[in-house]
């Protein structure tokens, strides 16, 4: 079975290092006094006796600066664990730690570790109460996390409320807080270890997901204004061929992005899609229909160009859609009349009426950058 890995996480000097060193029972982790043994990278442990492996973190710290480094050390290092498919680096669950000393658990506190495992958005999170001392304030500590939390998003992820003593602290020659909590913080994490596992891998499909999804927007609107600006050179209304070269490159990137590869099936996918977009029947008839819309106010120069932006919007949006349940496995490169049918769908169903919206907020005077983010507007308006 996969080994999960638990990130612990919390503000600096709560006892991150100490509880590792408690759990793993040996003292691995350097521990901080003063200024001294504060945990500066990202640093992994594990051992053959505890069944998952234990990341320890650079603490949250009161300046601004240290805050942000040691939340992007995070950030940084989920990326990885998406990125290069690095096992070790996959967060199936968080320990999240407060000082049960401090009796204060500040709602800044949560918003950074928010911030810092926001990829990990259905990963467990356990927290621990560290430095729990004293037997008769666990409860009301344990109320104060619980309070905490549920004003907040990651509330539906918290599992478990923890107080521990990490090392014996010593009050005097007979009096002392023994070790307690460490056995019930392995059991827990544990159990919620199968689950966390699942949780991490659904989590980075979904990031996955939307960065290629910002990606391709971003790369779309860069192309359509593209498209508006050779649309803007006064053509002829109906040659669409015109745009062709754009529209290659665009579904050709487009298709790099979602992991569509050169195989001869994905050429014959894309060719598809760019032969139903540029000289297909529904295209055609499309071209047609805008030059017949009544009364329309603005030159033609600006027309073409709307119409060019738009071609190459809807283009690059419906094959978006098609390599993403491509790379969702939900079809494959074989699917080429239904990927045909949802462009001419598309085409014939939904972009006049886009166009009509455009037309509407683009003026005689409207520069060719204004046209493209309108049109982008208008496209990528959700519902
Ligand atoms: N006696 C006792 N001391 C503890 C316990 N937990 C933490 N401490 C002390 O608190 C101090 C800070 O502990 P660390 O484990 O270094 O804290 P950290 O969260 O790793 O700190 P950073 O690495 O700076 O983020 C050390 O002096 C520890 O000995 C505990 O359970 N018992
Ligand atoms: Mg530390």
């Amino acid at each position: 079975m996969e080994k999960g890995n638990v990130l612990v996480i919390g503000n600096s000097g709560v006892g991150k290092s100490t509880l590792i060193n408690a759990v793993l029972g040996e003292n691995v982790a350097e521990t901080s006094w003063g200024n001294t043994g504060t945990t500066k990278e990202l640093k992994i442990y594990e051992n053959d006796e505890v069944p998952f492996r234990i990341i320890d973190t650079v603490g949250f710290e009161p300046s601004f600066v240290k805050e942000l480094r040691a939340i992007n050390a995070v950030k940084k290092w989920s990326k990885d664990a998406a990125k290069n498919g690095e096992n070790d680096k996959k967060i199936s669950t968080i320990w999240f730690c407060v000082d049960g000393t401090s009796r204060k658990l500040f709602a800044k506190t949560i918003k950074d570790l928010s911030s810092a495992t926001k990829m990990w958005e259905s990963v467990p999170i356990i927290v621990v109460i560290t430095k729990s001392y004293s037997v008769p304030e666990r409860k009301e500590n344990i109320q104060m996390v619980q309070n905490a939390f549920a004003k907040q998003k990651i509330s539906k992820n918290l599992h478990e409320v923890i107080p521990v003593v990490a090392s014996t602290y010593v009050l005097n020659d007979t009096a002392f807080a023994a070790p307690e909590g460490i056995a019930e913080l392995i059991d827990t994490t544990n159990n919620c270890l199968p689950e966390g596992i699942k949780a991490a891998d659904r989590d980075i499909n979904t990031y996955k997901l939307k960065r290629k999804n910002v990606l391709s927007q971003s790369l779309i609107g860069t192309v359509t204004t593209a498209g508006v600006v050779v649309g803007a050179i006064p053509i002829p209304l109906a040659d669409a061929a015109i745009l062709t070269p754009i529209e290659i490159a665009e579904v050709n990137a487009l298709a790099g992005i979602y992991e569509i590869g050169k195989s001869e099936n994905s050429k014959n996918f894309i060719n598809s899609i760019i032969e139903v977009g540029t000289v297909g029947a529904a295209a055609k008839a499309l071209i047609s229909a805008i030059k017949a819309i009544p009364g329309i106010n603005i030159a033609g120069a600006v027309l073409n160009a709307v119409i060019a932006g738009s071609f190459v919007c809807t283009i690059g949006e419906t094959s978006r859609y098609l390599f993403e349940q491509v790379y969702l496995g939900k079809k494959t490169l074989d699917d080429i009349d239904w990927a045909k049918k949802i462009l001419e769908s598309k085409l014939a169903n939904e972009t006049m009426d886009k166009i009509n919206k455009v037309i509407e907020q683009v003026s005689q005077n409207s520069d060719n950058k204004s046209i493209a983010e309108i049109i982008a507007k208008v496209f990528f308006e959700k519902g």
